[in-house]
């Protein structure tokens, strides 16, 4: 039976992000994976969706969390990954303010280590504050923390931007945070 759309979104973040060898999939060093390998490893396994679900998945999803590459043939998370993975995203001049959103109960690790990228491979921020308050909604009561982008890059810092919109940058020391 056809997955629906969310089962197959959370199939596809699980494969792309975090455990290609479960269907034994491989991703390239940029997280790529064969479209069609993946739709047949998956079946295989008994997650059963074609071509048009992935697609529609792709086009509809809330969080755009997944790329086609132009030939249609590869796909790939745009971010999230726990598996190594090289985006390859240029370095790119933040906005002056970006934001990310946490718990209240994370607030004094965060402002004795500043933010760190936990399980994923970057901290995620946002350029907008409702953003950052649904992300925060996910992990308890939400505190919005504004990072001061523009001096984090004068002071060296890298940032990248992912396929879908999100900021990435390796850790936001507390000197830059600021409780919104
Ligand atoms: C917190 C979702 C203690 C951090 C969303 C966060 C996002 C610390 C949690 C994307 C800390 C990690 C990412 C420190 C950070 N001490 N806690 N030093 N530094 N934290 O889920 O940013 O649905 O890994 O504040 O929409 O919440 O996956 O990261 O609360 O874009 O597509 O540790 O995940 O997108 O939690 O969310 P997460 P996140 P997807």
């Amino acid at each position: 039976m056809a997955k629906t759309s969310t089962e197959l979104s959370k199939f596809l973040s699980f494969v792309l992000r975090h455990k290609p060898d479960a269907i034994g999939l491989t991703l390239d060093a940029q997280g790529w994976a064969d479209v069609a390998d993946l739709i047949e490893r998956a079946n295989a396994a008994g997650t059963r969706f074609e071509l048009a679900d992935l697609e529609a998945v792709v086009e509809t999803n809330d969080k755009k969390r997944f790329t086609l590459s132009d030939d249609g043939k590869r796909i790939r998370a745009a971010q999230g990954h726990s598996v190594t993975v090289e985006l390859d995203l240029p370095p790119q001049t933040p906005p002056d303010i970006l934001y990310h959103g946490t718990a209240d109960r994370f607030l004094p690790s965060i402002l004795s280590q500043g933010l760190t990228p936990q399980g994923r491979h970057q901290v995620h921020l946002s350029r907008d504050r409702a953003t950052a308050h649904a992300v925060g909604q996910r992990h308890g009561k939400p505190v919005i923390l504004s990072v001061d982008a523009a001096a984090m890059q004068s002071a060296g810092n890298t940032f990248h931007v992912a396929d879908n919109g999100v900021w990435l940058t390796d850790h936001v020391p507390p000197a830059f945070l600021t409780i919104a």
